[in-house]
């Protein structure tokens, strides 16, 4: 198998992490893509993902997976072993309707906001963002708040469970973790009554996938 992404990126961690929870690094070629210099929006990246982002999970077939949370159920369910995405029935709708939140409620408003309200990753992704109306700007910091308020009702949760989806980590944590992780190179900070959410981050950080990842 094949991952197109870039190193040290929120996204690609996501993934990354999964790798080394289930101890898969070794089946894995990775092959960098060059964000910043728009590598991920010419023609030869976008047959591999029309929507021009990474990570990509290329199979030996040629499918290529888009996507982190298709990439992670992919990996996961591999071995038959599932331990992020869940087993039961009830345990994959919790885990799914928790990375749903994840994303929407944190890292997706975080990556619009340093990509519409930031330089972003510089000069070469310019032509490549939002159309140039009045207004992006106010939409990309409204984003910031929406990130923020995503910080609270996270931080409100874990007030009252261990992980992000209940008693177990899952793939859920790791991405309310890479959004955490984004919103810091994004110098979003996360407000300082969420001690929950601060205290989650801490454990998570421990993990061995997460200080190793792939
Ligand atoms: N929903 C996608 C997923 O789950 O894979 C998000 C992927 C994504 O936005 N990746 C970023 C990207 O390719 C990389 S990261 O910096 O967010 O980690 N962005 C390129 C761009 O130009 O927006």
């Amino acid at each position: 198998m094949k991952i197109f992404d870039i190193p040290g990126f929120p996204n690609p961690l996501r993934v990354r992490i999964v790798l080394a929870e289930k101890r898969m690094n070794a089946q894995v070629e990775f092959i960098k893509v060059d964000l910043p210099a728009a590598e991920h929006k010419q023609p030869a990246f976008l047959a591999l993902n029309p929507l021009g982002t990474v990570p990509v999970l290329q199979l030996e077939d040629g499918t290529n997976i888009s996507e982190c949370t298709a990439i992670t159920e992919y990996l996961d369910n591999l071995d038959g072993n599932p331990i992020l995405t869940g087993s039961t029935p009830k345990e994959k709708a919790v885990i799914h309707m928790m990375q749903k939140r994840a994303e929407s409620e944190l890292a997706d408003p975080v990556g619009i906001y340093f990509h519409h309200a930031t330089p972003g990753l510089g000069a070469a992704l310019q032509p490549y963002k939002s159309p140039d109306w009045e207004g992006r700007v106010d939409w990309g910091n409204r984003q910031r708040e929406r990130a923020i308020d995503g910080m609270k009702y996270f931080d409100h949760l874990l007030r009252n469970q261990p992980y992000i989806a209940g008693d177990a980590f899952s793939m859920a944590d790791i991405t309310v973790f890479a959004g955490l992780l984004f919103a810091g190179f994004a110098s979003i900070d996360i407000p300082v009554e969420c001690t929950a959410l601060s205290a989650w981050q801490t454990k998570v950080q421990q993990r061995p996938s997460v200080k190793n990842p792939a």
